[in-house]
Parts: C-alpha cells; sequence; structure tokens
C-alpha cells in the first residue's frame, strides 16, 4: 500500500478532539465513544465542524454535547491528519483545556472516563494516541501527525513537534 501524498493532501472532514486535563489529580477527562467513527473505542470528546463554526468553538460544543461539560480556554496542541484506504481525508485539530464547567454525565454519546495520566488506555485507543498523546497531555508539546489507516489499522505515520505558537 503506497503512502499518501502529503504535499497534495486536502482534507473532505474537519473535526477535533479536546482533551481536559486536571493537572491537580494528574487525571483527563476521556470518552468511550458510544456512536460515529471509532464507536467502542476510548478517545476525547470531539466531533465534525458544523460549517461557519471554527475549530474551538466546535471543540467546546462537542464536549457538551458529549459529557456536558464546559471547556474552557482550550489551547490548540496539534493537528492530525488522517488519511483512510476507504477515502475518507479527515482533519482534526486537537485541543488540551485545564480548565472547566460542570461533571461530566453519560450521554447518548459517550461515556465519561477520568483516567490517570500515567495510565492512559491506548490498546483501547486509535492506534496514532501512542505516538502524540501523552506528549501533549502532560509535556504540553505541539505536533502535527500525519497517519495513514486501512480501517483501524495504523500503516504508515510521520509525526513532527513543533514550536509552541501552533
Ligand atoms: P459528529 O459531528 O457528532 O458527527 P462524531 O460522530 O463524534 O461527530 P465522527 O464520527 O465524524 O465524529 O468522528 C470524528 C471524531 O473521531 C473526531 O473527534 C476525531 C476522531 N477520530 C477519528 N479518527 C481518529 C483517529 N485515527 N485517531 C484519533 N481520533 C480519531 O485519535
Amino acid at each position: 500500500m503506497s503512502s499518501p501524498d502529503w504535499q497534495n493532501w486536502r482534507p473532505t472532514v474537519l473535526a477535533t478532539l479536546l482533551f481536559i486535563v486536571d493537572e491537580s489529580a494528574e487525571r483527563v477527562l476521556l470518552i468511550r465513544k458510544k456512536r460515529g467513527l471509532g464507536a467502542g473505542k476510548i478517545n476525547g470528546p470531539g466531533g465534525k465542524i458544523d460549517p461557519g463554526e471554527t475549530s474551538e468553538a466546535c471543540a467546546i460544543r462537542e464536549t457538551q454535547e458529549e459529557l456536558g461539560v464546559t471547556a474552557l480556554n482550550p489551547a490548540k496542541h496539534g493537528e492530525l491528519w488522517f488519511q483512510f484506504v476507504d477515502g475518507l481525508c479527515l482533519h482534526v485539530d486537537v485541543f488540551r483545556a485545564t480548565q472547566w464547567e460542570g461533571l461530566p454525565v453519560e450521554t447518548a454519546e459517550a461515556v465519561p472516563l477520568w483516567t490517570c495520566l500515567s495510565e492512559l488506555p491506548f490498546q483501547e485507543m486509535w492506534a496514532d494516541d501512542r505516538y502524540w498523546l501523552a506528549e501533549v497531555l502532560v509535556e504540553k508539546k505541539h505536533f502535527i501527525g500525519k497517519f495513514h489507516f486501512d480501517g483501524d489499522t495504523l500503516l504508515s505515520q510521520e509525526l513532527v513537534w513543533i514550536a509552541a505558537s501552533a
């Protein structure tokens, strides 16, 4: 399977992920996703950007819809470029927040999972997450990651850590 032509890659779907980090308790608010792409997996809350919506507003809205929690001042920490063999070209902005309002509740879309930062459940997450998630959550790093998937199988990856202005 040849690698994607990342130079000429254009996304067809724009989405977000948001990770709320409780720094004093060294834990992160993850979800068990109930439906949509990646149903059954553990991930951060997030979803598709609506027309005219900023990615930050999308990340906040999706987290409210999925968990009933409002993230305050999320900071963008990265971009994920996903090329799926079936043709999906998915671009995801990744946000990290350390302040929020509300208590997480289970919804039709997700089960909330406060998770120790030292025990991220990579075996139940998308295969790309092990390459960037701990560094973003714990070390507050910034990145661009490009990942080629066949369904759940990660075929190839390119990851660059970048200066904090992303
Ligand atoms: P809406 O807008 O409610 O339809 P939702 O159904 O939650 O959104 P969906 O199914 O389009 O979203 O999937 C997009 C979500 O899946 C984004 O939050 C990013 C996440 N996602 C998809 N592929 C991923 C991957 N390989 N690694 C990862 N997250 C991924 O960490």
